[in-house]
């Protein structure tokens, strides 16, 4: 499982004397380099083992490194946005020894997390948060007439975020001390898209001004720090707005500095200690390279953004690859053959073309795909207005990340009667990115929408058979779905009926309605059961909502219990609506719901999770004899 670092066989010569973050400083700017060549090979030998954030955290190597040297974490607070590039932070800030255990059961998270550390200021694994929250800490330092740095950390991407933009329309009329290093790789996951980012792209390449600039720069080299060096930054503020139109930060009251080579750490160094002398709010600008120092990485990030476990450290490659289809794949080839027929279909994504199996999507039909960027909100009133028009908008959107677009499902979309359909991927339970990421609350989230319809496939048959259906009803629908490969759970395929649950086994007295991934559990459940004497019918539940009341009515009348299985949320879940229209008939009858409990799932193997939290056919049978 977790990879004891002792054993490694390369050189942490450096590093074995960083115990404390404070130990970066006392270290020279070669040996800075040093600690950032053997924290590159720690992490690449790390993940290659337990999967995590490769391209990312190798592009931030010296950029954190140049972080710890010039800001003091005894006072100084950083914070980072969404939190999946801080394994190098983790390893400098006291917790080097346990990085092998990262996203392992029980061992360090992949994100920030604020029990696990003094240092994690603030948890953080959706993105866009860094600045807001940043902004309060800042408000409270400010009230207290305290002095210390309050640090944001951004990527490009996550800067365009709303909650950013919003964050970035407050700080300077909040406060007058706030640094906003943003971490620029161009990229997202995949290619960073938008305008925002174009005018990142500009501020980094254009040559005009990099051409004055390192002119300007070697004039400046040559000037003592402070006020000299004001006049510089001064004199470069007026070349960069001469050639680029005048900075969005500018005129937001937030000073600019950059680009900063974000792999040269002396002028990194240079930058953040500039930074502190300001008295109001700065963002650096710092140019890094996702994937930075691992070949594979650096020639195709997206494919390293995030990494399984099992690579080869010098290949890249995969000794085996997983078999069967995902979800995700099977719902990108449905969308794709639904494309094929009907023109009114287009696909919306936040950031997330390839975790949702849209990439094909994109490449056949480039001008119906709308990346939108991580703005789960924008994405989702975006589709309305497409919906609005007659379009058939599918956005395929991370479970987790649809926690964002909520208010958008009842006021933009629901209550407009208009129709767009969201396709939950990683629904569920995920595993080793743990409780930021877990889609468990969607169910009891969509539930309370009037007139949104919830369906859950159990196979590829039904997923497709789903999503057609959602474009032939009228008002909108979700369709939910794990994580990972489709099950092998043999049903028949019988077409999909609107608010119709499919009988997979007759039974009497015992009854279990099940959703999705969850049918497999339900067909072994009543296979033991069935050992045991005791006849268990099974329901693959198909609809959340509508429920199929009918079929419900029927087995209220007859059974003795409802045992239910969902992969999501016990409160306001898929069991509580069964349990409410058993409340309905008046029947004494007991509903046994499994799910997820009332709380933050911790992250780990998904089998695992279901084993300490009774969602196993051993241990559910167990409960209910
Ligand atoms: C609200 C939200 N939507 C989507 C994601 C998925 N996601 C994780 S990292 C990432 C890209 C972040 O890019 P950037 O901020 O530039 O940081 P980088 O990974 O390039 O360091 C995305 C889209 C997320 N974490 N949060």
């Amino acid at each position: 499982m977790c990879v004891p670092n002792k054993k490694l066989n390369y050189m942490t010569k450096i590093l074995d004397k960083i115990n404390k973050p404070e130990d970066v400083k006392s270290l020279s700017v070669e040996e800075m380099y040093a600690l950032s060549s053997e924290i590159r090979t720690l992490m690449i030998d790390t993940i290659s083992k337990t999967g995590g954030h490769l391209a990312p955290n190798l592009g931030v190597v010296e950029m954190t490194v140049a972080l710890l040297a010039c800001f003091d974490l005894s006072e100084d607070k950083l914070l980072w946005d969404v939190g999946h590039q801080t394994y190098v932070y983790k390893i400098l800030t006291e917790r080097k020894d346990r990085i092998g255990t990262i996203r392992q059961y029980k061992g360090l998270s992949g994100f920030q997390k604020r029990c696990e550390s003094k240092y994690d200021l603030f948890g953080a694994g959706h993105a866009g948060t860094a600045l807001s929250a940043g902004l309060g800490v800042a408000v409270e330092r400010d009230l207290s007439g305290r002095k210390e740095e309050v640090v944001a950390i951004v990527g490009d991407a996550a800067l365009c975020n709303g909650i950013s933009l919003e964050a970035l329309n407050s700080i300077a009329t909040t406060t007058k001390k706030f640094i906003i290093v943003l971490n620029d790789n161009e990229m997202s996951i995949c290619e960073n898209v938008g305008s925002f980012s174009r005018y990142l792209g500009a501020l980094l390449a254009s040559s005009k001004y990099n051409k004055v600039k390192s002119r300007a720069e070697d004039a400046a080299k040559s000037m003592k720090m402070g006020r000299f060096r004001k006049i510089y930054y001064k004199v470069e503020e007026s070349v960069k707005n001469f050639f680029l139109g005048s900075s969005f930060f500018e005129e937001l009251g937030i000073r600019y500095i950059g680009p900063v080579d974000g792999h040269d750490i002396s002028a990194l160094i240079e930058a953040f200690e500039s930074a502190k002398k300001w008295d109001r709010p700065i963002v650096i600008h710092v140019a890094t390279e996702k994937g930075r120092g691992f070949k594979p990485a650096e020639v195709a990030p997206e494919n390293w953004h995030g990494a399984s476990p099992g690579f080869d450290i010098v290949t890249g490659e995969y000794a085996k690859k997983s078999s069967g289809i995902s979800y995700s794949q099977a719902f990108g080839n449905a969308l794709c053959e639904l494309a094929r027929e009907n023109d009114d279909v287009v696909a919306i994504t936040a950031a997330m073309a390839s975790g949702t199996g849209l990439m094909d999507f994109s490449k056949e039909f480039p001008k119906r795909f709308f990346d939108v960027g991580i703005c789960e909100g924008h994405g989702a009133v975006f589709a309305a207005g497409l919906a609005s028009q007659g379009k058939i908008p599918v956005f395929a959107v991370y479970s987790t990340f649809a926690q964002r677009l909520i208010d958008c499902v009842y006021h933009d979309i629901c209550l407009q009667k208009l129709k767009v359909i969201f396709c939950l991927d990683r629904a569920g339970v995920v595993g080793d990115d743990g409780p930021t990421h877990h889609g468990v609350f969607d169910i009891p989230m969509f539930k309370t929408v009037p007139g949104l319809t919830i369906m859950q496939p159990a196979n590829e048959f039904e997923l497709k058979q789903m999503l057609r259906l959602a474009t032939e009803i009228s008002g909108s629908s979700v369709l939910r779905y794990p994580r990972g490969v489709i099950g092998d759970v043999e049903i028949a395929d019988d077409a999909v009926e609107y608010g119709k649950a499919q009988v997979i086994k007759k039974g009497s007295k015992q009854q279990i309605w099940a959703i999705g991934d969850m049918v497999e559990l339900a067909v072994d459940l009543a296979e033991k059961l069935n050992e045991k004497g005791i006849e268990a019918g099974v329901v693959n539940a198909r609809f959340i909502k509508p429920l199929d009341t009918e079929l419900l009515t029927k087995q209220i009348a007859d059974a003795d219990r409802i045992i239910t299985l969902e992969n999501g949320a016990l409160t306001g879940g898929f069991g509580e609506s069964i349990e409410v229209e058993v409340g309905k008939h008046n029947s004494t009858m007991s509903v046994s719901k499994y799910g997820w409990p009332d709380e933050f799932i911790e992250h780990g193997p998904i089998d695992k999770l279901k084993e300490i939290h009774g969602l196993t056919v051993d241990s559910i049978l167990k409960d209910i004899l």
